[in-house]
C-alpha cells in the first residue's frame, strides 16, 4: 500500500569501511624479485610503478581520513536514537475525538505527562499497520517496568466502526486506545500531531479500498514533548534500544548543533511588553565553547544573564558552555527575553535560535509554563518520575 508520507528513514551512521587488510598490499617493489626483468631499460619502468604505487597508497590514506572523519561528524550529530529525533520538538498534541466506548477523549488531557505512542492507520490496512503496532507492543512487552500509553487513531473512520477498532486492537493489546470521529476531525487531529493526512484511494469494483496514510509512530514523553518518530521498519530489537533509554529516565534532545544537545528547555510566563526567561539544559560532548548570541522573534531583545560570586544578577555578552552539562536555572544563568511582543502565557510555545562561536546553530522550541511550574521543569526529573 501506498504511504503518503516520505517516512524519512534516520540517516545511519556510515560504517566505515574497513581498510583492506595489509596483506592484501601489493608488494613495495611492486613486482617480486625473481620476476624482475633482468636487462637495465626497465629501471624507468619500475621507478613510475613505485611511483604509481606511492601515489595510490597516498589516495587511500586520504580517503580513509575523510571517511573518518565524515563518521566522526556523523556520532557527533547522531545520539544513536533508533527513533528520529524530532527538531524542534512539538509540544503534545491537543485534540478531541471519540474512543471505542463512545466517549469524548482530550487527547492532551487524558496522557498528560505519561509517555504516550500515537499511531494513525485504520483495520483494513493490509500490513504496515499490524506489522507497526504488533512490533511496538512486543517490544513495550520486552520492557514491563516502562508505563506506556498506546493511542491508535482511525484514518478510515467510514469502515472502522468503534466496536471494529475494539476488535481490531484487542488482537494486539486489550490497553490500547482507539480514536474515531468525524473526517474533519480526524484531520484535524492529524494537523495538531504533524502528521501528513491520510488519503483513501479510488475503491476497486469490490467497493475494497486502501487508505494511504503516515506511517510514523510518535512518541510523546512524560515530559509533553513529541520528540521522536518512528517509521515503518524499525525492528522491535531497536525499538527496545530506545525504551530502556527512555525508562532510565533519558530523554532525546530538544534541539542539538554538532557536540551540543540542549536536553530540556522552558520558557517562564511574561506579559506584552515586558521580560520573560528561558531555561536551558545543554550536554556539551565535545570541547568547551560558547553561545555568542540568542536571537527570537517573540522579543525585541535576548540578554544572557549571569549571576556573579555575591549573587548579583550581571549581564553577559556570551554565555560559556564548558565541556560537560550546564544548566541554566532559576536564581543562576539565564537567558532573558527582553520586550516581549505578546504575551507568553503558559501553554504557548516560544522558539530561540541559539548562536555558537562555530558558527553552528540550533532552533529551540519551548513550552512557556507558569511560574509555579518553573521548578518542576528545570530541576532534574527521577528516572522513572
Ligand atoms: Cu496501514
Amino acid at each position: 500500500m501506498l504511504d503518503s508520507s516520505a517516512a524519512s528513514t534516520e540517516a545511519r551512521r556510515p560504517d566505515a569501511a574497513a581498510p583492506a587488510s595489509p596483506g592484501a598490499r601489493p608488494p613495495a617493489g611492486g613486482l617480486p624479485p625473481d620476476r624482475l626483468p633482468p636487462a637495465g631499460p626497465s629501471r624507468r619502468a619500475i621507478s613510475l610503478i613505485v611511483l604509481a604505487i606511492a601515489l595510490l597508497a597516498a589516495a587511500v590514506i586520504v580517503s580513509m581520513a575523510t571517511r573518518n572523519r565524515t563518521t566522526v561528524d556523523a556520532v557527533a550529530g547522531d545520539d544513536g536514537w533508533a527513533g528520529a529525533v524530532l527538531e524542534p520538538t512539538r509540544p503534545r498534541p491537543e485534540f478531541t475525538l471519540t474512543d471505542t466506548s463512545g466517549r469524548p477523549f482530550d487527547f492532551a488531557a487524558e496522557t498528560e505527562g505519561e509517555l504516550t505512542f500515537l499511531y494513525f492507520g485504520y483495520t483494513n490496512c493490509p500490513d504496515i499497520c499490524p506489522i507497526h503496532l504488533s512490533t511496538l507492543n512486543q517490544a513495550l512487552r520486552a520492557q514491563p517496568d516502562l508505563s506506556a500509553t498506546v493511542v491508535f487513531v482511525t484514518t478510515d473512520p467510514e469502515r472502522d466502526t468503534p466496536e471494529r477498532i475494539r476488535s481490531w486492537l484487542d488482537g494486539f493489546n486489550g490497553a490500547f486506545i482507539g480514536l474515531t470521529g468525524t473526517p474533519e476531525e480526524i484531520l484535524a487531529a492529524e494537523a495538531a500531531s504533524g502528521i501528513t493526512p491520510a488519503v483513501p484511494d479510488a475503491p476497486g469494483e469490490d467497493g475494497f479500498y486502501l487508505v494511504g496514510h503516515a506511517t510514523e509512530i510518535l512518541a510523546i514523553g512524560t515530559d509533553d514533548r513529541t520528540y521522536l518518530a518512528y517509521p515503518f521498519g524499525i525492528r522491535q530489537s531497536d525499538w527496545e534500544l530506545d525504551l530502556d533509554r527512555i525508562a532510565s529516565g533519558e530523554v532525546p534532545p530538544v534541539a542539538s548543533a554538532g557536540a551540543v544537545d540542549v536536553t530540556a528547555a522552558v520558557a517562564g510566563q511574561g506579559k506584552a511588553g515586558e521580560a520573560a526567561s528561558v531555561y536551558l539544559t545543554f550536554d556539551n560532548r565535545g570541547d568547551d565553547t560558547t553561545i555568542d548570541a540568542v536571537s527570537t522573534d517573540a522579543a525585541d531583545q535576548v540578554v544572557l544573564h549571569g549571576t556573579d560570586a555575591s549573587g548579583v544578577m550581571t549581564d553577559a555578552s556570551t554565555l560559556d558552555l564548558p565541556s560537560g552539562t550546564t544548566r541554566l536555572e532559576p536564581g543562576g544563568r539565564h537567558i532573558m527575553l527582553e520586550g516581549l511582543r505578546q504575551a507568553l502565557e503558559p501553554g504557548d510555545t516560544v522558539t530561540v535560535t541559539l548562536h555558537f562561536a562555530d558558527g553552528e546553530t540550533a532552533q529551540v522550541a519551548m513550552d512557556v509554563v507558569a511560574y509555579d511550574d518553573v521548578l518542576d521543569r528545570t530541576t532534574p526529573q527521577e528516572a522513572g518520575a
